[in-house]
């Protein structure tokens, strides 16, 4: 566990060249070279998943405070956040204009124009776009942005309401993949009626633990029922010749992902990247000496061409400086595999391999079977990195009976499970007691289990935690 997570994850963006927070806007960054090829590879997971049944389009980013104010409680949940265009140069707009915060007051009057009959459903777009919150909570590079940079937003229209919870249920089996490539552990939860997305009937989310015991929401999936469809008039002729509204879901991730890549996973030395979105995915290291120089470079030539060919991305660190100081930079960047090679390698025909995440060295012979062994070593390496992640999640859920002990696993680093009756006054009386959040219902509680607070059966299992 890293010790002071903050200051080593402010620090790691920026010695990493992640990110670079001195721009002269609050809560807005520079996506850094290597933080972008991350967010890269990112993005190509979550697009592959998606694009097995969905379209990607691009909406413009600016919505017309006519839409934006249409639906009442989604407004009522942005308001707060909205930036607003109302000069196009020096003269007043007739209508002001809003940075959109979220697309759904810009997509669905499109929506209601392009839906007319049931063949036109389901319709599935998604977008990965920039929206804008004026958040009023302490910002922190990408985890709580005002310009968040990476939101990839999906929206779906159905035909009928079992056809809509059934997207849920696939979106939550998509984004379980997507994480799992990332060997990200992940707790799911229904939000409470509190915390549902403005417009939503219920909301379902993913939430990680970060290494100082707070949770980060780090994904999210709304099932938004027909309210949205009745505001903007979005209906469909069925088959039986009525007229009705669609029911609609939307979901979606943000730069968090990259924060949480960073937070689960690093440790003192840095960052240590899971392969799909390494930059590098193994790293070559000559150890050059004046004698054999040229032969020793060829060879990492050969074996980076190699490499490549089976479809690996690798990089030579032939920069003239000490290879002591080429590990240290290698680990604090988090490259899954580093491969050192010397005359005294080459004459032995090895190479020396490391994996980030354990500091053994390894002897591979540069024979046929050179590609094989460091794709098992990557395997290994994922499966580590997928297994320890896990079980610091398990290890920081704790179950209690005692509304007096929430605080103390809390404060020390962990989410709290409670049994709890599901009222919403309870709920409240959980958070006003403790100071705390219920992040929501996270599964049903076993019989003859009693609520925390009003000590009637209890139906859930709600976890309470301190949020980011
Ligand atoms: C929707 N509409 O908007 P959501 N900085 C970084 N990440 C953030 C921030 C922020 N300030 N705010 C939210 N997120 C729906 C679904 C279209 C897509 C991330 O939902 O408001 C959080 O991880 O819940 C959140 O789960 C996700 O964006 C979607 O935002």
């Amino acid at each position: 566990m890293v010790e002071n997570f903050s200051e080593w994850f402010h620090d790691i963006l920026e010695e990493a060249n992640i990110t670079d927070s001195r721009y002269p806007i609050k809560g807005m960054a520079i996506w850094m070279p290597y933080g972008f090829k991350i967010r890269k590879y990112m993005l190509e997971i979550i697009k592959e998943l998606l694009d097995k049944d969905h379209d990607e389009v691009l909406f413009p980013l600016l919505v017309p405070e006519g839409e934006l104010a249409k639906e009442g409680e989604h407004i009522k949940g942005f308001e707060e956040e909205v930036y607003w265009v109302t000069k196009g140069g020096v003269n007043d707009l007739n209508e002001k204009l809003a940075l959109r915060p979220t697309s759904e007051t810009a997509i669905y009057p499109m929506y209601s124009l392009w839906i007319r009959s049931h063949i036109d459903l389901p319709i599935k777009y998604y977008q990965v776009v920039n929206t804008f919150r004026y958040e009023t909570k302490h910002t922190r590079p990408l985890i709580r942005v005002r310009e968040i940079t990476t939101f990839k937003e999906a929206h779906t229209a159905h035909a009928t309401k079992e056809e809509c919870a059934q997207q849920i249920e696939d979106f939550i089996e998509i984004y379980k993949e997507f994480l799992d490539s990332l060997a990200i552990p992940y707790l799911i939860s229904k939000r409470p009626p509190w915390d549902t997305f403005p417009g939503a009937d219920y909301t379902m989310a993913f939430d990680i633990i970060m290494p100082d015991g707070k949770t980060l929401q780090i994904g999210t999936i709304h099932n938004l029922g027909q309210s949205f469809a009745k505001t903007f008039d979005i209906t469909f002729e069925d088959k039986d010749g009525e007229h009705k509204y669609v029911y609609q879901t939307c979901a979606g991730v943000s730069d968090r992902i990259v924060a949480s890549i960073i937070g689960v996973h690093g440790d003192e030395k840095g960052l240590r990247l899971p392969p799909r979105v390494s930059p590098n995915q193994i790293t070559i290291i000559p150890i050059l000496f004046k004698k054999g120089k040229e032969e020793v470079m060829s060879k990492c030539m050969e074996i980076k061409a190699a490499l490549e060919d089976a479809g690996l991305r690798v990089n030579i660190d032939d920069r003239d400086i000490r290879p002591g100081k080429k590990f240290y930079d290698w680990e604090l960047k988090g490259t899954p595999l580093k491969l050192e090679i010397g005359p005294r390698d080459l004459e032995n025909n090895i190479t020396i391999a490391m994996r980030r995440d354990e500091g053994e060295k390894i002897e591979l012979t540069l024979d046929d079977d050179l590609v094989d062994n460091v794709k098992d070593l990557l395997d290994k390496y994922y499966k580590n990195l997928k297994e320890t992640a896990w079980s610091f999640q398990s290890e920081h859920v704790k179950f209690t009976e005692e509304i007096n002990e929430i605080a103390n696993i809390i404060e020390a680093g962990n989410i709290a499970a409670v049994n709890w009756c599901g009222d919403e006054e309870c709920g409240k009386q959980i958070e006003e007691k403790t100071g705390y959040d219920v992040l929501g219902i996270y599964k049903d509680a076993e019989e003859n289990a009693k609520c925390i607070v009003s000590g009637n059966d209890a139906k859930y299992v709600a976890l309470i935690a301190k949020t980011y």
